[in-house]
């Protein structure tokens, strides 16, 4: 049996090659090592050497007769009819395997269609591949994880035919919560590389795309009601911009991912791209009792504040159809209020003379207040929190200081919120070398607490903040290192072996790279196709 024939046993050879290195390092790993292989690991996987020829020109999904049909569904279809065409295969068919062939694979969606992903939407799904395949799930989005895991799983034996293990899965996810965070301020991103990353997104079951899409560098949200933001604010109003039919088309494409939309307006700091259309929102700052000519975040001490938000808010809730909205609340720096005699005036009347965490936590709560009553449930960075703001028990918090990940996750939980953990995972960090080991090795639940503390992690985002990336090098900086976040969040927590998962994530990255996603590679090797 050839390494390629069954990819457990690959696994075993590559070990071996491994430890019998003849020069006394490693010897090169074999170009694509774990053929069929999935990731991130399903929960449960039953395979066997015997192999199905898999039709995949003819290649159909079809429901099952007491199946609902749903339109997420019927389109995801057509995704991967194409994907698996398209799978590179030579496909020649020979008879070797012509006693099973498999050339439909029956849907079973047991309940309701759904329109929205959600926080609460049911992603599992089982998935048989032998003499009655099937692929079941109770929702749709179960069903869009089962036709990536199924696509993933046919591999091209050594005569060309495309081919797949006989093999039971059981899947589902360990966090409902699977975020990557782009950042469209710092550069703007045009639509096409947002829709790439979202597909690449699909491939590795990541569902929350974390918009952080305004910041104190350029503002490109085109608002309706106050048109003069991305007029004044965006790098240029012609091109740098997203209108809502972008944005729309955004979350539409998104939405037949089965991934959420949460877009973060991102105040009071990280603002000043805000300040220029709109006179008047942010803290005007004062040296030697005169203005100085510099802005800070925006003013807390004033109702305007309060209406431009709601107003503005408002648009926003109309436009992204998640129930959640990311408020920020990060790095608010307090020297430029400390500076504005009508604050420190305002502050004194309030009794919170000197009190600048007070000050904030008043901004905030109003914040919270108005998006509250707007419809949007919210997450906020770890800071509103710390600084003592009482959010509603519905209210996501998400962990992003590096230094003591596992004392802010501690914290947190014990006040009962409901917790995301981005600390360990800033992609735009480079490091020379397999740095996704240490981002796969990081474990969320890995702090003092409770069993219901660590019940209160929800899940995690992989983060890539955007001052030194563009649409030139957004690709190869996220994959396939944020591949290694992706199943850290949906596999088990045993799944945790660099070594084991080393063969497995460099046939996905070639996996990736053969659908057209320039995803880097981890180590010296080859992709099959770089030969043909
Ligand atoms: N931008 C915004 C950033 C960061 C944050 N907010 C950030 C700061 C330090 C690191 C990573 C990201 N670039 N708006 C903090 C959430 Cl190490």
């Amino acid at each position: 049996m050839g390494c390629r024939d069954f990819f457990a046993v690959c696994l075993l050879l590559v070990g071996a090659v491994h430890a019998t290195g003849k020069l006394g390092y490693p010897a090169p790993l074999l170009g694509e090592t774990s053929p069929g292989s999935v990731w991130p690991q399903p929960h449960t996987v039953t395979a066997s050497p015997q192999l199905y020829t898999i039709d995949i020109q003819a290649f159909r999904f079809e429901y099952l007769q007491t199946s609902q049909r749903c339109h997420v569904a019927d389109e995801a279809f057509k995704r991967y009819q194409l994907l698996i065409s398209r799978s590179g295969i030579k496909a020649k068919f020979h008879d070797k395997y012509s006693t099973s062939v498999i050339s439909v694979l029956p849907v079973m969606i047991t309940g309701p269609c759904e329109d929205m992903p959600s926080l609460d939407m049911k992603e599992g799904y089982i998935l048989d591949v032998g003499s009655n395949p099937l692929l079941n799930a109770s929702s749709v989005w179960g069903v869009l994880r089962g036709l990536e895991t199924f696509s993933q799983m046919i591999w091209e034996d050594p005569s060309g035919q495309a081919v797949a293990n006989k093999t039971h899965i059981i899947d589902e996810p360990r966090y409902a919560h699977r975020g990557l965070l782009l950042d469209t301020a710092r550069h703007f991103l045009p639509v096409n590389v947002i829709l790439e990353n979202l597909e690449a997104m699909a491939y590795n079951k990541f569902n929350v795309f974390h918009w952080h899409i305004v910041d104190a560098q350029s503002f490109p949200y085109v608002s309706t009601v106050y048109p003069n933001l991305h007029l004044k604010g965006s790098y240029s109003s012609l091109n740098l911009v997203y209108t809502p039919e972008m944005i729309a088309q955004v979350i539409e494409f998104a939405r037949l991912r089965g991934i959420r939309v949460v877009p973060e307006f991102d105040t009071p700091g990280h603002t000043y791209s805000w300040g220029l259309g709109q006179p008047g929102l942010l803290t005007t700052c004062y040296t030697g009792g005169k203005p100085n000519g510099d802005v800070g975040p925006i003013n807390p001490t004033v109702n305007s504040s309060y209406t431009f938000i709601k107003n503005l808010f408002t648009e926003v809730r109309g436009q992204f159809k998640d129930k959640y909205i990311h408020l920020g609340g990060d790095e608010v720096p307090f020297d430029c209020w400390k500076s504005n005699p009508n604050i420190t005036t305002w502050m004194a009347a309030h009794n919170m003379s000197g009190d600048y965490a007070k000050l904030e936590q008043v901004y905030i709560q109003q914040v919270i207040d108005i998006t509250g009553a707007i419809g949007f449930s919210y997450i906020v960075w770890q800071e509103v929190i710390d600084n003592g703001v009482k959010a509603k028990d519905d209210t996501v918090v998400e962990v992003w200081i590096n230094n003591h990940p596992e004392v802010e996750m501690a914290k947190v939980t014990a006040l009962g919120y409901r917790t995301i953990l981005a600390a360990p995972w800033y992609l735009e960090e480079l490091t020379v070398g397999e740095d996704w080991k240490k981002y796969y090795s990081y474990e969320p639940t890995n702090f003092n607490g409770t069993a219901q503390q660590k019940a209160l992690v929800i899940g995690g985002e992989a983060c890539l903040w955007g001052e030194y990336v563009d649409a030139t090098n957004i690709s190869p900086r996220l994959w396939p290192r944020a591949s290694a976040v992706a199943e850290r969040l949906w596999s088990p927590e045993t799944v945790n072996d660099v070594d084991a998962a080393t063969p497995r994530l460099h046939q996905h990255r070639c996996r990736m790279v053969q659908r057209g996603i320039p995803a880097e590679p981890l180590h010296p090797s080859y992709c099959v196709f770089d030969w043909m």
